[in-house]
């Protein structure tokens, strides 16, 4: 038992995945990650009775099927390892957890419908960001993927433009409420200090902000160029008001400060 590393099972782009995956990170707790095509993650969830949807974590003692889960469990096993994801108090805590569930709920959904829309019509750009993720078999193949899957992906998360034009809504509202928590805390969301609520929302925005150090790559570096110069112009358009917003320049200014790549076992 304590020889098991813990399991992560991905899909490597999606921003669950990152919101889970970056929290493992801050921690130093070392796991393993596998990263699925979308559709083929069924294969390490449903199939096994995890669930149909990823993240998912498996350790010695727990198998987690939500990422809020995934930091909760994360929190109380290296509670003196790396920032305090839900502060040094209960009160702190229920206000991290309660801005966490509706960044979950109202942004993580918009943010991805948004992205989908625009950039399932271009493929071959969505493997420069996608690609990365995987390994080199997966670069080569995740752009034809996504174009095979991309009919099942707009069922399943009924993606349409009147649908992306109300995301797109959200988003913005979400950004706005968030902003007058950042002005009220001191440059945070909550009590002046990074926090899981933070976390959230840098990693779940992610699809809409695009700065090259979200970008996940497996090899942990950071693209060189702006990803905003493969999508296509109507979505970068999009990407470039998100980014010029106070909540879009926190985003990044959190990757830069708390985003730590940790070792990862091969
Ligand atoms: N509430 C879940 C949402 C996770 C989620 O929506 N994951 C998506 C990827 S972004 C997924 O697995 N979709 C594929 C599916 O549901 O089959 C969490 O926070 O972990």
């Amino acid at each position: 038992m304590g020889g098991f590393l813990w399991q992560l099972i991905t899909i490597p782009f999606s921003h669950y995945c990152e919101k889970a995956r970056w929290a493992l990170d801050l921690s130093a707790q070392p796991y393993q990650e596998h990263g699925y095509f979308p559709g083929a993650h069924l294969a390490a969830t449903a199939l096994r009775q995890r669930g149909k949807s990823v993240p998912v974590l498996m350790t010695p003692t727990q198998c987690l099927t939500d990422s809020t889960d995934i930091l909760a469990f994360v929190a109380r096993q290296h509670s003196n390892r790396g920032p305090r994801l839900f502060g040094n108090d209960a009160v702190m805590a229920r206000q991290v957890t309660t801005l966490e569930d509706r960044l979950d709920e109202q942004l993580g959904p918009a943010t991805r419908l948004l992205a989908y829309h625009y950039l399932l019509s271009a493929p071959a750009q969505h493997s420069k960001f996608a690609g990365p993720g995987f390994g080199p078999l997966g670069r080569v193949c995740i752009g034809g993927v996504m174009r095979i899957i991309k009919p099942l992906i707009e069922k399943s998360y009924r993606i349409n433009a009147s649908r992306a034009r109300s995301a797109a809504y959200d988003i913005a509202a979400v950004f706005c409420d968030m902003e007058i928590l950042l002005d009220q805390n001191k440059s945070f969301l909550v009590s002046g200090q990074f926090s899981a609520a933070d976390l959230t929302l840098a990693a779940l925005a992610y699809p809409v902000l695009m700065w090259p150090e979200m970008i996940y790559r497996r090899d942990r570096g950071v693209m060189t160029d702006d990803p905003i110069d493969y999508v296509p112009s109507a979505f970068a358009d999009i990407v470039h008001k998100f980014r010029a917003t106070a909540a879009g320049q926190h985003c990044r200014r959190v990757y830069l400060e708390f985003r730590r790549p940790s070792e990862k076992p091969e």
